[in-house]
């Protein structure tokens, strides 16, 4: 179905023909504006962005680029086509025909989980808030104002399911999804991850390849849903998704490439003497995002996974492509424990390390990311390379948070990983320093001296385009 821009709320799911849910979120818009304002990207937002809007959820042909004001953009409702006669396809419930309604006994199940998915996206653009007052080049800037409209429009998608699916409950929901804020000590966001504060571009770029990422994997195992309408979402939440990621690694990509290039210049390979982001320094803030995303797949061994993948409301990665037992009671998997000061490694029920399941596969495309990265250091003719740290890691949350590892994976003491911690983890003085080199560049074309320019433009435009025009 093609998308509506005539309405108030551009949609493909024949919004007109169902008011009380145009009225329902006809009445969230304005609440949602107002959000936006209040703790949305600080300034700009009279400037004209050069921004892409969904014209058709077709895959590939959906992008129109254009000018627009950042509070008119086109936020609405757009789901991928329907699958004809789709089943379940995991669990207790599989190959039944799947759910166009909220299954009862779930109900509660498949709320919490749309909340989370829904919590995480005003949370980011809470984060991100302050970043354009101090974006390294206007391409950036504009990069960074897609990655916050599109995040504004996946809470928009799971919004649609709350007004739509779960009545005076989920409209409830919604209200609460704009009164959290990130970071906030009475109403924090859900997830660790989106309480941490996102004050430079470094971090904004390891967070776009990290946590974007888990965003990835947690949508793909929700298009597998059972609940159709949340499979749908989900699916072209993922298109735009893409886009968050590459912001990510090329962002880390041209750090790196600087590092170098200023390392040649100094006698001592000093980066930092140049006014550059060292290397190292990039090695810790990569260690502390890829382990804070960690965390977002939750415990390793999970009896909530167990009853979302029983319930068919979460699958695994490509459930339906991938795998060929589409049950996994029979499986189990072997997790590493900490027994008495050391790892044990224990057999756990297949369903019950569905969240380690979907961990493996977000660690491997790390893995491809970071090589990429390294396949740049070693073109760049430096012997440098980026690692990422072993799972155990830096945990907060699941069964190694409260142990200390070291970075490859062996337990420690605590003694020990605070004589390393400074060596491993941004210090406050590399914070300080990152934050020291943050300074705006507004003239088109030009980079900060902390990053190299990008190989090509957005949509076919020059990197010196006039991407953002300034009020
Ligand atoms: N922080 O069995 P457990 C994205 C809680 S990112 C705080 O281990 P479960 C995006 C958990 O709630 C994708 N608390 O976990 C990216 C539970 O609490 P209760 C977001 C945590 O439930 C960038 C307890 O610990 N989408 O889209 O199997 C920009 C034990 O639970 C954390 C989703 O997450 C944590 N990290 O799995 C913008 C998908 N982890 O019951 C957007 C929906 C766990 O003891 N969420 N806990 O009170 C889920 O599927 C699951 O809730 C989780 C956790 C995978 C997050
Ligand atoms: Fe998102
Ligand atoms: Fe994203």
């Amino acid at each position: 179905m093609s998308i509506d821009y005539q309405e108030r709320i551009p949609n493909n799911v024949g919004l007109s023909s169902d008011r009380r849910l145009q009225r329902a979120l006809e009445k969230w818009q304005p609440e949602y504006l107002e959000w936006w304002q209040d703790v949305g990207p600080l300034g700009f937002q009279a400037s004209d962005v050069y921004l892409r809007t969904a014209i058709s959820t077709e895959p590939g042909g959906w992008a129109n680029f254009g000018y627009v004001r950042m509070p008119e953009y086109r936020w609405g409702i757009f789901l991928a086509d329907a699958e004809p006669d789709r089943r379940v396809g995991f669990g207790d419930h599989y190959g039944e025909p799947a759910w166009q309604e909220v299954p009862g006994e779930y109900r509660n199940m498949l709320r919490r989980v749309i909340v989370t998915q829904g919590d995480t996206e005003p949370a980011s653009v809470e984060q991100q808030r302050w970043l354009g007052k101090t974006a390294p080049s206007v391409y950036d800037l504009r990069n960074l104002f897609q990655v916050n409209v599109e995040e504004g429009r996946h809470l928009w998608a799971m919004v649609y399911l709350l007004h739509g699916y779960f009545g005076r409950d989920g409209r409830a929901e919604a209200e609460e999804l704009l009164a959290r804020r990130a970071g906030d000590a009475d109403k924090p966001r859900i997830l660790d991850a989106f309480n941490q504060p996102c004050p430079d571009w470094l971090t904004f770029f390891c967070f776009t390849t990290f946590t974007d990422r888990d965003g990835k994997y947690q949508l793909a195992s929700l298009a597998e849903s059972g609940f159709d309408p949340l499979s749908r979402t989900c699916r072209f939440m993922l298109t735009e998704e893409a886009h968050h990621m590459f912001v990510g690694q090329t962002g880390i990509e041209r750090v790196l490439e600087r590092a170098v290039e200023l390392m040649r210049r100094d006698p001592n390979e000093d980066a930092r003497a140049q006014g550059g982001i060292d290397l190292d320094t990039v090695q810790r803030f990569v260690n502390y995002w890829f382990s804070y995303s960690l965390d977002l797949f939750g415990s390793e061994v999970s009896s909530n996974a167990a009853d979302y993948f029983a319930a068919g409301l979460k699958g695994r990665y490509r459930e339906t492509r991938a795998y060929e037992d589409h049950i996994a009671l029979e499986g189990i998997r072997g997790v590493p424990h900490v027994t008495d000061g050391r790892l044990v490694t224990e057999e756990i029920p297949l369903r019950n390390a569905m969240n380690e399941e979907l961990r493996d596969q977000y660690i491997a495309d790390c893995e491809r990311v970071v090589s990429r990265w390294n396949k740049r250091l070693e073109q760049l003719d430096s012997s440098f390379r980026i690692t990422l740290p072993n799972r155990r890691f830096f945990r907060r949350q699941g069964i190694y948070a409260g142990h200390h590892f070291d970075r490859e994976g062996h337990l420690i003491t605590a003694e020990e990983f605070d004589k390393h911690r400074d060596a491993w983890l941004p210090s406050d003085a590399d914070r300080a320093y990152v934050a020291s080199l943050m300074a705006p560049v507004t003239e088109p074309g030009k980079m900060a001296n902390w990053i190299a320019a990008p190989r090509k433009g957005i949509d076919g435009q020059p990197v010196e385009f006039e991407y953002v025009r300034f009020d």
